[in-house]
């Protein structure tokens, strides 16, 4: 898997600065330091380096930052901010055209993966979006690059449209496009010939089938593991022909990463998604926030979540959050979030992706077994619906009245208690923390 060096060494970068209550100066020059470094050795370009790094140092060192309650982990808060920025900041999807069909233009160097990722688009407009798209073949010189796009096309039950190799590239996409029009297909991917470099030729070609299908996109299809090389095509690909996106290929290899990282500081043009593997469902959007925490290794939470399948109720999310943030969370949110958890298996695994899970002094005891989720329940349930909602009134009598409801000890009734106060400040702390960002910030489903 891509960035693993890297994204192991710039936690080590991290490591010292994160659990200090304190920080100076001194120290946020001294982790961006090594910073500096693990980003050059992930092949990064250097002027992207230059920029990320002075601007880290700068946000790092303001006072918000210093005197809260937790800089270190504010500073690896900046960290994450500015890395995801560089990535690409927000998610960015694929443009559409207002009168169907979109046209989608596959360009690149040889052997970037541009006829695969055709299929793997295809297939992912198809099964994700419910979409009828039309794959082209317009690339005619490499011999059986035509039939590449076929077998690809009758492996995925996917139509191809072909015109053999003694017809123009320009002349075969514009047909396809007609096609497409006729036989309502809402997208077209024209998936078009490599070179071994970036030449008047190709170039001149590419813009011709531009010029003639005025496509809502041109996806540069890019080889990760080429590294700088792949930021300089780039470059060229987008002075020359103008480009829309960029899909990576290959970010399952073991690549430094640094040709993803650069690329939409290079070229301003983001990265729409990124292949992760030889087969065809191996295409995945790029989401530059979780790919940045996933290198920072803050969690990759929405992943998770996805991956665990939970249908998270959106309002629910946002009213927890907004309780969370004013401190208004109740026991009765807290069973809810566990309910949740219990649904998405695995929770060691599930708190090891959390941001700071680690961290939280109530969470590590709480080793949450499907056992200690029942008694937990328990003790919840005895609750009053006052001492749910405000879990302030527990005295000492009402603590002992819980305890024999449900079974358990009074210690067990503290514990819980103590834990949930733990949990509140911690979540109190972190929906702060995620303030200023976009989109409501933080969506946890859990606790
Ligand atoms: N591991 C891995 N291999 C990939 C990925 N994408 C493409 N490949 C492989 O890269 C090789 C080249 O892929 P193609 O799709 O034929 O590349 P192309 O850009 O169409 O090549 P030309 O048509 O010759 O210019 C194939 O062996 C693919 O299986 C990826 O995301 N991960
Ligand atoms: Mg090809």
């Amino acid at each position: 898997m891509a960035f693993e060096g890297l994204a192991e060494r710039l936690q080590g970068s991290m490591k010292k600065i994160k659990g200090k209550g304190k920080v100076s100066e001194q120290d946020v020059k001294e982790m961006m330091r090594e910073v500096r470094l693990a980003l050059l050795e992930a092949d990064v370009n250097f002027k992207v380096v230059k920029q990320f790094v002075k601007d880290v140092r700068e946000r790092a060192v303001e006072q918000e930052v210093m005197e809260s309650l937790t800089p270190g982990q504010q500073v690896i808060k900046v960290v994450n901010e500015e890395l995801t920025q560089l990535l690409g900041g927000e998610q960015s999807k694929l443009n559409t055209a207002q009168k169907p069909p979109t046209v989608v233009m596959m360009v690149g160097l040889q052997g970037a993966g541009k006829t695969t990722t055709t299929g793997k688009l295809a297939l992912h407009l198809r099964k994700k979006h419910n979409r009828k798209p039309l794959m082209a073949a317009a690339d005619i010189y490499r011999p059986a690059a035509i039939k590449q796009l076929e077998t690809l096309g009758k492996q995925l039950n996917m139509p191809v449209f072909s015109m053999g190799d003694q017809v123009s590239p320009v002349e075969i996409a514009q047909k396809a496009v007609e096609q497409a029009k006729e036989e309502h297909h809402d997208y077209v991917l024209i998936d078009t010939a490599g070179r071994l470099h970036v030449d008047e030729n190709l170039m001149g070609e590419l813009s011709d089938i531009k010029e003639a299908t005025k496509p809502d996109e041109i996806l540069l299809v890019v080889d990760s593991m080429t590294g700088q090389d792949a930021v300089n095509v780039a470059e060229s690909f987008d002075e020359q022909l103008g480009i829309t996106g960029v899909i990576m290929t290959k970010l399952d290899a073991d690549t430094r990463g640094g040709a993803a990282i650069s690329v939409k500081a290079v070229t301003g043009k983001p990265i729409k998604f990124a292949g992760m593997g030889e087969k065809s469902d191996a295409l995945e959007p790029f989401h530059p926030e979780r790919m940045a925490s996933r290198i920072l290794g803050m969690g990759d939470v929405l992943s998770l979540i996805e991956k665990a399948q939970t249908n998270v109720d959106e309002d629910k999310a946002r009213e927890l959050e907004r309780k969370m943030r004013t401190n208004e969370l109740t026991f009765d949110d807290f069973l809810d979030q566990l309910a949740q958890v219990k649904d998405m298996g695995p929770i060691d695994e599930l708190l090891q992706m959390m941001p700071g899970a680690n961290k939280m002094k109530g969470m590590k005891n709480l080793q949450v077994d499907d056992k200690q989720i029942a008694h937990i329940e328990a003790i919840v349930k005895s609750m009053t619906k006052e001492e749910r909602d405000n879990p302030s009134v527990l005295n000492a009598s009402r603590k002992r009245r819980i305890a024999q409801g449900s079974g358990r000890n009074i210690q067990e009734v503290n514990r819980l208690i103590k834990q949930f106060e733990e949990m509140k400040k911690m979540m109190k702390q972190m929906t702060g923390m995620q303030k200023g960002k976009k989109k409501g910030g933080f969506k946890m489903p859990f606790m």
